[in-house]
């Protein structure tokens, strides 16, 4: 197991919110909500003064308003935004091209192969990025993925964190379960519904019983609070798409073959579920028995990760495909993924289109 402090995770503060202030200095000093334009809209980010007034993403405008009547309301401009981003991922690229991007204000970088400290690394970044774009990020440093992401949440804004592994167990006890990465709102809400709130409690908890809970995932989070995470560090997005494909007896028998089709749909909401993904392409794969693949796609205009929704839309395209012979495989996948908080990102994008 790696141990040594290779792996660095930024994100910018409150980042729609701070390029308007860069942008409008009259703003400066504001609580400052960026959202849709009415008040049936969301708030899409605000600045770290408008936070004390309770306001957070995705809540109502008109109950930010209520907490915040003097707070300022700028739609957003996600082409500027954009730009920003480019901006600071190529400062990025000229201290390392070990990067990984997340979102558009969020990346993880591979420090293994550097000769600086990762204080020296950080201060490196948060002075190039602040002389450039008069923007701050917060920066965590860890031995794995999951920590390192965490770490620079820890102290936002202009944060830094570093999580080493004598810090271990004991430094994640007082979090809440969401914090775990793979424990989305669904999976919280099965824990919390057993008396699980804190990792504490959850650190409790057998393998066997996580991975009852919930499946493969399970035994990942069981590691994942005891410092073990092996994901790497890819420079292009790591996964293009997710499914679940089982092989088995050859099989004619329509019935059985929907039947599996529903127990994959809903292994696969797990997964997504778990890393917090959704997706637009469906694809639907077989085998027959003289081994030849087909597959069937199709790309909707929303986003899919419920299970009953891919078994509907999955079984509808295997009643369109053509298959004479027995079969051996039975798949189904998503691809066109995005993570599911990025979900208001493309509605802004949207906004943006409809007014030009
Ligand atoms: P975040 O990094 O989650 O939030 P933030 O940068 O505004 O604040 P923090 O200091 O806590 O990191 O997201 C980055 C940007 O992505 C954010 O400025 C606005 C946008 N965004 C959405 O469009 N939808 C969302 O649900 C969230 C959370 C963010
Ligand atoms: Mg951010």
């Amino acid at each position: 197991m790696a141990t040594s402090l290779d792996f660095l995770h930024l994100d910018m503060d409150a980042f729609f919110a701070a390029v308007e202030e860069r942008d409008n200095p009259y703003l400066k000093g504001h609580p400052v909500i960026v959202g849709g334009r009415s008040n049936r809209g969301i708030v899409t980010t605000c600045n770290y003064e408008a936070r004390k007034y309770g306001i957070h993403s995705a809540m109502p405008i008109f109950m930010a308003k209520e907490r915040c009547p003097h707070g300022i309301y700028v739609p957003g401009r996600m082409s500027r935004y954009q730009e920003v981003s480019r901006q600071v991922f190529q400062i990025l690229r000229g201290i390392t091209d070990r990067i990984e991007p997340l979102s558009i204000d969020e990346a993880y970088m591979d420090i293994s192969g550097m000769d600086k400290s990762p204080e020296e690394i950080t201060e490196l970044i948060k002075s190039r990025v602040m002389k450039e774009t008069e923007l701050t990020l917060s920066i965590g440093v860890s031995f794995n993925k999951f920590l390192a992401k965490l770490a620079s949440d820890w102290n936002k804004p202009d944060g830094f964190m570093k999580i080493t592994e004598d810090m271990m167990p004991q430094i994640l006890f007082p979090l809440q379960v969401s914090k775990v990465y793979g424990i989305g709102s669904k999976s919280r809400k099965r824990l919390n519904d057993i008396g699980i709130y804190t990792v504490e409690q959850l650190y409790q908890l057998p393998e066997d019983f996580l991975v009852d809970m919930f499946g493969r995932g399970g035994r990942e989070i069981y590691d994942r609070i005891r410092g073990v995470d092996r994901r790497t560090i890819t420079t292009t997005r790591e996964r293009k798409s997710m499914g679940v494909e089982r092989t088995f007896r050859e099989t004619r028998d329509k019935k059985l073959l929907i039947e599996r089709l529903k127990e994959y749909s809903i292994e696969l909401e797990k997964d997504l579920e778990s890393r917090n993904i959704h997706g637009r392409t469906l694809t639907v794969k077989i085998k027959d028995e003289d081994f030849q693949s087909h597959t069937r796609s199709r790309t909707f205009n929303h986003y899919i990760s419920d299970g009953d929704e891919i078994f509907k839309l999955a079984s509808m395209l295997f009643g369109e495909m053509e298959w004479d012979k027995s079969l051996r495989l039975l798949g189904v996948s998503i691809s066109n993924l995005m993570d599911k908080s990025m979900e208001q990102l493309s509605f802004l994008g949207a906004e943006k289109i409809q007014e030009s």
